[in-house]
């Protein structure tokens, strides 16, 4: 295994990416637990990993990521049959995932850390609801029968204020993961990371999570097994909701932070934040 490896995070604005970083760089900085791959050393710049790691800690809200914000974290790492290697993970703004979407175009910047990438993690809510429910069914429903119907003032609107956020997530996801996949020559894996897997860990595995509420994402990850691996896991990074002040209060009693990180995988769940990285390296 060479010595250096690059991910790839891709996920909409509030998907968890800025969470998940901030936890594993908790985890391996603390060094107590026993993680499929561990911190080899400490160098670099460390100023934005501290930061984002000092409010998950606090439970307080990562910062959102903008095009201004965005960091390349690169990690000293170890671990059994990988070695010692330097991982880079750049932090990139689910705005400009966004902005993929809408000028169907992927920027210079983006396109050269899917070049680089060894494997992608993407990143969702637990929260999909919003965009493949009734609501909109209902909605397309009715600018259908108004289209039908010649209601110019309704159709000229429905023209000019289409946005990407109409699409429903899951369309929206497969369209982010085709950029990529048609910007590489790589036989790439993709880990699936359903964050904020406390808010649906009763509801069973991540895998049906995911063919339950994103049919067509999970769809596309099966029918596509000749170009890329895929795994589905569900991540509670945070530990809980934190806008719920009882809740907050509880995770910040817990006497080791560790204990609120949770990572499920079928039926297996463990603390080994590093898991979903360790699965993607092992496709190199
Ligand atoms: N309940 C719960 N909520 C979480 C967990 N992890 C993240 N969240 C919430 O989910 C949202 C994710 O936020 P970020 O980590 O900033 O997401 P991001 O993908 O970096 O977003 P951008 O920077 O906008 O691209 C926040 O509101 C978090 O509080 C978790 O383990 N449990
Ligand atoms: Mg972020």
């Amino acid at each position: 295994m060479s010595n250096s490896a690059n991910l790839l995070f891709i996920g909409l604005p509030g998907s968890g990416k800025t969470t998940f970083l901030a936890a594993l760089w908790h985890v391996l900085s603390d060094r107590s637990s026993s993680t499929t791959l561990k911190l080899r050393k400490l160098s670099g710049d460390r100023t934005y990993l501290n930061q984002i790691t000092k409010e998950w800690r606090e439970c307080s809200q990562v910062p959102r990521t903008n095009l201004q914000t965005e960091q390349v974290v690169v990690l000293h790492l170890d671990g059994e049959r990988f070695g010692a290697f330097d991982l880079s993970i750049p932090d990139l703004a689910g705005e400009a995932f966004k902005q993929q979407l809408t000028d169907r175009r992927m920027s210079r910047h983006h396109n050269g850390f899917v070049q680089d990438a060894t494997g992608v993690m993407l990143f969702l809510h637990p929260d999909v609801q919003k965009g493949t429910q009734l609501s909109v069914a209902r909605r397309l429903e009715a600018e259908l029968s108004a289209s039908q119907k010649g209601d110019a003032a309704t159709t000229s609107t429905m023209a000019n204020t289409w946005s990407p956020d109409m699409l429903p997530t899951q369309a929206q996801l497969v369209e982010l993961l085709q950029f990529v996949l048609e910007r590489t020559q790589r036989r790439l894996r993709v880990a699936v990371v359903v964050s904020a897997w406390d808010l649906v860990d009763h509801l069973g595995a991540p895998r049906a999570f995911v063919a339950r509420e994103l049919p067509l994402l999970q769809q596309f990850l099966e029918a596509n097994d000749d170009l890329f691996e895929h795994s589905i896991f569900g991540v509670s990074a945070q530990g809980g909701d934190i806008t719920v002040e009882a809740k907050k209060q509880t995770l910040l009693e817990l006497d080791d932070a560790l204990k609120r990180i949770k990572v499920r995988e079928d039926q297996h769940t463990s603390q080994d934040i590093t898991k979903p990285i360790a699965w993607l390296l092992r496709g190199r």
